[in-house]
């Protein structure tokens, strides 16, 4: 391969090359059971089921690909022998940030799931040529540089030109009648967009199925290069930007347009590019719903119900009724937040301007719901749940009203859905409420990312689990074992070694394996909480000033977090972070037992250098607002103990390891909504009644921290004057109490490894292949795996 590709042998190249011909090798490998896999679904007629989501966060392809190839082993050793090393050419690999965080991350577990649980089961997106920014520190500020994935090019990928469609945007459009009675649209001066797909192969381990992660690049159709030079630039320009950036800067009206039409764009062009698949296969389109269900990932791509009533109507020419049916069979929508700033909704005028017959469609849809609602004399639930309300589109409302499922992502996070955001839904709709909690792939953040902690499992249990996650519930036989507990800590400390080496080469800090390394990776949000993380820290630091004998375990704080570019507050907690870790790390009186690392541009594969290495994982948002968190389940899985409040999935870690193998504090969700209720939460009086917090608050305006004034000032009246949104000083106390147990446990090791062991055995419920079973048993009704029926019991 090297020779097909450069003309070059082993001994004249480099990682670059090295990394391209194998990536190259194995793509050609795994090709024939991606045509296979296709061709079966075909023959067979099966189900597919099609997940559409803005974002993909994918990680780095090389060695999942290898592992679930079952070649793993071969190639690092075969490589060897050539004296190439396969850790130093899977660096070579960009790790494409094409997602922003949870709700991202989870679409990539859950493709990969679903080809090992044999779900005929697609992903469809956007292929941006530039992912979520590079984030770099300058002087301790959140700068944004862009990032350019594809600069040395894309090896998993394949252009797949004979398949691309037309979107089309703006124009007028009007209905005129056929001779065969239908009314059908005529359209004028409409933008049309060439939607070019990228296909990715997305492997299932170690069977033969090879499923489909379809991107789509927007270009210039070819006749629209029959214009004069410089306007056929400038519309090339407009047409390129669509697939051009994730998340454009949503700040200003032009920004915000082009999101919608990135929305429409991928969401069009899957749509059609099923349909022409799925007549390929003979069927009458009457039983679509038979043959595709499509699931809308959070309210991105809602348009779908829209679009797919498009086509079925216009190019279909069905009636209505029989159109909405179909729709409403196909499609299912999850929620992954209950934040009211990521609830979807666009201007009326936006929309109708740029979709116009697609708004026509909404507003159908928006008049029969309205016309419904009212003869059930729900009259007062209209307002609160139509969809074209206040001058907006509202997206959520589209999808609730146009799906047959509508899930959260954890218990606590539906039953919140339930109860209080989607009450008027949930009455109208009850039984299209499910919850499916998240999971994650024990091959990436297992298997792959821990290799010393997989062995020690295989070693004491066999290697069932690989396939079957909750087969780990068999490592408790191994809890008072101190010769297992011994080697989990064995393993843990290389992991931290491994990550200090990496922390000292890439930031110059200098941190001490023996010290607990405390994790918190996630988005930089406020709800989130890494302020009250940075308060207890500041408290330590004082508490180590006033008497350096203070009796504390050493500790290594870990930060991981992006800002969205436009979120000042969310920026604002990043520098005053990097100040208090200027301050801390270099003063030498607290003699090293306080560090903290904020590591720049956090994404996949940093996660899987610090997941290994963590004791403790952080999920301390206020109770009611993560939806369900994941970083808590891949940490828990590699044996870091949770310190949490009752939140999201945080809920579930504690019924599976016992509230004695969790530390849990702070308010519940029903305490915040009863705040919420009786409007009693002063934030003020927990500044002024307790000196502990006052004198750790005093530190943000009284100059202790370094360059960080202004931020210091911004964050002090948000927490003390502005009402501590997030109930940050309440919970405080209760943090402080929680991590002292966290210290105290800590220093008896054979206790923490067996919370640790503990942890790892009862982590075996939150394998996304669990839940992708559960979509595709309960909500899209495709097949799977037939011995993966057992772990839906
Ligand atoms: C995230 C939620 O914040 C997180 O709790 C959840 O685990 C994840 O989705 C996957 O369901 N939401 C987003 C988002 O990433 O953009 O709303």
């Amino acid at each position: 391969m090297l020779t097909e590709l450069y003309s070059m042998d082993v001994a004249q190249s480099e990682d670059t090359e090295q990394y391209f011909a194998l990536g190259n090798l194995v793509r050609s490998y795994c090709a024939k059971n991606w045509s296979s896999t296709n061709r079966l679904y075909m023959k067979k007629e099966k189900k597919q089921a099609y997940y559409f989501s803005m974002e993909f966060l994918l990680g780095r392809m090389l060695k999942s690909n290898l592992l679930n190839l079952g070649i793993l082993e071969t190639v690092r050793g075969g490589l060897k022998e050539l004296g190439i090393d396969l850790e130093k050419i899977v660096q070579i690999e960009a790790d494409p940030g094409l997602g922003n965080g949870g709700l991202g991350r989870l679409a990539a577990c859950f493709i990969d799931s679903m080809a090992t649980c044999e779900i005929p089961g697609h992903g469809n997106g956007i292929r941006f040529k530039y992912g979520l920014f590079k984030q770099k520190f300058v002087n301790g500020y959140q700068v944004e540089l862009p990032e350019n994935w594809l600069q040395n090019g894309n090896v998993w990928e394949t252009r797949r030109m004979n398949m691309a469609v037309t979107v089309s945007f703006y124009g007028k459009v009007w209905l005129e009648e056929t001779v065969n009675g239908y009314m059908l649209p005529h359209y004028e001066n409409t933008e049309r967009v060439l939607a070019v797909p990228y296909d990715t192969p997305i492997i299932g381990y170690g069977n033969n199925t090879v499923n489909t992660l379809r991107l789509w690049s927007a270009e210039l159709p070819a006749q629209d290069e029959a214009m004069d030079y410089w306007s056929y630039i400038q519309r090339r320009n407009r047409i390129e930007s669509i697939s051009e950036v994730l998340y454009p800067d949503d700040s200003n009206y032009e920004g915000r347009l082009l999101r919608l039409k990135q929305e429409y764009f991928f969401v069009s062009a899957g749509i059609q590019s099923i349909i022409r698949h799925y007549k390929k296969m003979g069927l009458s389109i009457n039983h679509l719903a038979e043959k595709v269900a499509i699931h809308i990932n959070d309210t991105h791509p809602a348009l779908c119900i829209p679009e797919l009533m498009r086509l079925l109507l216009d190019e279909e020419h069905l009636d209505w009724e029989h159109a909405w049916n179909i729709t409403i069979n196909v499609m299912s929508y999850t929620n992954h937040t209950i934040m009211s700033e990521a609830l979807e909704k666009w201007p009326i005028d936006m929309i109708s301007s740029l979709l116009p017959r697609v708004y026509q469609i909404i507003s159908e849809i928006d008049r029969r719901y309205v016309e419904k609602m009212a003869a059930l004399h729900s009259t007062g639930k209209i307002e609160r749940t139509r969809i074209i309300e206040g001058g907006h589109v509202k997206m959520a409302h589209l999808a609730i009203i146009g799906s047959h499922s509508i899930n959260g992502v954890a218990k606590l996070h539906t039953a919140i859905l339930k109860e209080k955001v989607l009450h008027d839904f949930f009455l109208i709709y009850p039984s299209r409420f499910n919850n499916k909690t998240n999971g994650i792939t024990q091959r990436r953040w297992l298997m792959l990312a821990n290799e010393p902690l997989r062995e020690l499992i295989n070693e004491k249990i066999g290697n069932d689990w690989e396939k079957t996650l909750t087969e780990l519930k068999m490592l408790k036989a191994f809890r008072n074992d101190e010769e297992t507990l011994k080697e989990l800590a064995e393993i843990k400390r290389i992991n931290k070694a491994h990550f200090a080496e990496y922390v000292l080469d890439a930031l110059k800090i200098e941190v001490d394996p023996d010290a607990i390394f405390d994790v918190q990776i996630k988005r930089l949000h406020a709800y989130k909480r890494q302020l009250l993380n940075l308060l207890h820290i500041l408290k330590l630091y004082l508490d180590l000033k006033e008497d350096p004998k203070t009796d504390i375990h050493p500790r290594v704080f870990i930060f991981g977090a992006k800002a969205a570019p436009s979120y000042t507050y969310a920026k604002e907690i990043i520098k005053l972070i990097n100040s208090v870790a200027e301050l801390i790390n270099h003063d030498a009186s607290i003699n090293n037992k306080l560090k903290i690392v904020f590591i720049e541009n956090y994404g996949v594969s940093l996660a899987e250098k610090i997941i290994p290495a963590a004791d403790v994982s952080e999920q301390i948002s206020l109770a009611s607002k993560e939806a369900s968190g994941t970083s808590n389940m891949k940490l828990m899985l590699n044996g870091a103990v949770t310190l949490a409040t009752l939140d999201g999935a945080n809920v579930e870690i504690r019924d599976r390891v016992g509230s004695e193998n969790i530390i849990i504090f702070g308010l519940t969700d029903k305490e915040v909504y009863q705040y919420y209720q009786d409007g009693s939460y002063h934030s003020h009086d927990y500044y002024e009644n307790n000196p502990v917090l006052q004198r750790v608050l005093n530190t943000l305006i009284d100059g202790t921290i370094p360059d960080a004034e202004t931020e210091g000032r911004d964050i002090f009246n948000s927490l003390v004057n502005y009402g501590d949104e997030y109930f940050v000083l309440r919970d405080f106390d209760e943090y402080v109490a929680a991590q002292k147990k966290i210290d105290k446990l800590y220093r008896d090791p054979l206790t923490w490894q067996r919370m640790a062991l503990i942890n790892i055995a009862g982590a075996g419920v939150f394998s996304s292949d669990y839940t992708v079973l559960q979509y595709a048993n309960d909500i899209w009704d495709v097949a799977y795996r037939p011995d993966a029926g057992e772990l839906l019991n």
